[in-house]
């Protein structure tokens, strides 16, 4: 831990990026325009963890009486995050378009701003079934780089994950953290809620490649395809089964502190296709959950795919598509995957 960038004192988020902008010597420099794009998604994560914060006092919590184009019912931090991202985002000249979960079509930057040359997607307010019961929820993110030339259209956005200029996420939870990559490891930054800034306190993140832990929700176990009930029943029987040893189990079914829990000790995630809406591959979209959180698994040394092929080389077809998900520990994510095939 002592040769790490945060164990050398206190680093800010500004800080951080600032000298990865300055960073020149292995042609990796941060683009300053990249560098503005986190700092403005940043500030907007801590609003939101304001919002978050203020629960039953702010009249925050509960149904926004709306409902999304997945068709799920939106609560009213779904929708007051959704804006918070939208406002800090479209006047900074970074940005082409925005994509969120929770918007039918892309957001064009309006015409009277000066447009970027990044695409921004979101998630932003993950784990909404937590939202009123007070647990760990988050805002993920992706940025893509976006073609010059025409108004961007949803065409843009359809960019395999390995394209991703960047991607984070926030959790809100006992500690409110964000967590970062740019293609060269992952950082962590925890808010210093005396100072109100990002703090770095993790920049060597790992995932250990063997893990003891699994995340999936039992409940659909009946709908399950033949590969996720064999690989869990293996799991399940424990040191006396096929692997070993013995597993132990945690779901808290916001994707955030789940993947956020893997990032810090290991684990395996599993959110599979199920019979229960056949023409849908899954419960989670690629583009604002998949594509993120592969990308930042992937930076930690784990292991991302979707039971065929690894996430980040899916070529999306539709920007709310939603697809199957394993990830975590390299080991266990491969072991799913081989039974898959
Ligand atoms: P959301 O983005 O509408 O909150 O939905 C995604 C969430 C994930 O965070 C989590 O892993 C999953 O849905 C939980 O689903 P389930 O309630 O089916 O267990
Ligand atoms: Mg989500």
């Amino acid at each position: 831990m002592s040769d790490t960038l945060a164990a050398r004192g206190r680093i800010s988020l500004t800080r951080y990026l600032i000298e990865l902008e300055r960073d020149a010597d292995e042609g990796a420099a941060l683009p300053p325009s990249l560098r503005l794009l986190i700092e403005v998604v940043a500030r907007a994560c801590k609003q939101i963890a304001h919002e978050v914060g203020k629960g039953a006092l702010g009249g925050v919590l509960g149904e926004a009486g709306t409902g999304n184009i997945q068709g799920e019912a939106q609560k009213k931090l779904d929708v007051i995050a959704n804006e918070i991202l939208l406002e800090a985002n479209e006047w900074g000249g970074h940005l082409a378009a925005m994509a969120s979960e929770e918007m039918a079509t892309v957001f064009p930057i309006p015409g009277h701003y000066p447009r970027g040359e990044y695409l921004l997607l979101f998630d932003p307010l993950d784990g909404s079934s937590n939202i009123d019961v007070n647990v760990s929820i988050g805002t993920i993110f992706s940025v893509l780089r976006c073609a010059e030339g025409s108004r961007p259209s949803e065409n843009d956005f359809l960019q395999a994950g390995k394209l991703q200029a960047a991607a984070g996420y926030a959790v809100y939870g006992p500690q409110t953290q964000l967590v970062l990559t740019l293609g060269h490891g992952v950082a962590v930054f925890t808010l210093d809620r005396e100072t109100h800034s990002w703090i770095l306190t993790d920049d060597q993140v790992r995932i250990p490649e063997d893990t003891k832990e699994f995340a999936i929700n039992m409940s659909n176990r009946r709908h399950w395809e033949a590969p996720v009930t064999r690989y869990v029943d293996e799991l399940l029987a424990g040191r006396t089964g096929p692997l070993g040893k013995d597993f132990n189990m945690r779901w808290i079914a916001s994707m955030v502190a789940d993947v956020h829990r893997i990032l810090t000790r290991g684990g395996v995630f599993m959110y599979p296709r199920d019979a229960r809406e056949p023409e849908k591959p899954g419960k989670l979209r690629l583009l604002y959950e998949a594509n993120p959180m592969g990308f930042i698994v992937e930076q930690a040394g784990g292991a991302a795919t979707d039971g065929a092929m690894r996430i980040l080389d899916i070529e999306p077809a539709k920007l709310h598509q939603r697809v199957a998900v394993f990830l975590g520990s390299k080991n266990e994510v491969d072991r799913i995957t081989a039974y898959h095939a």
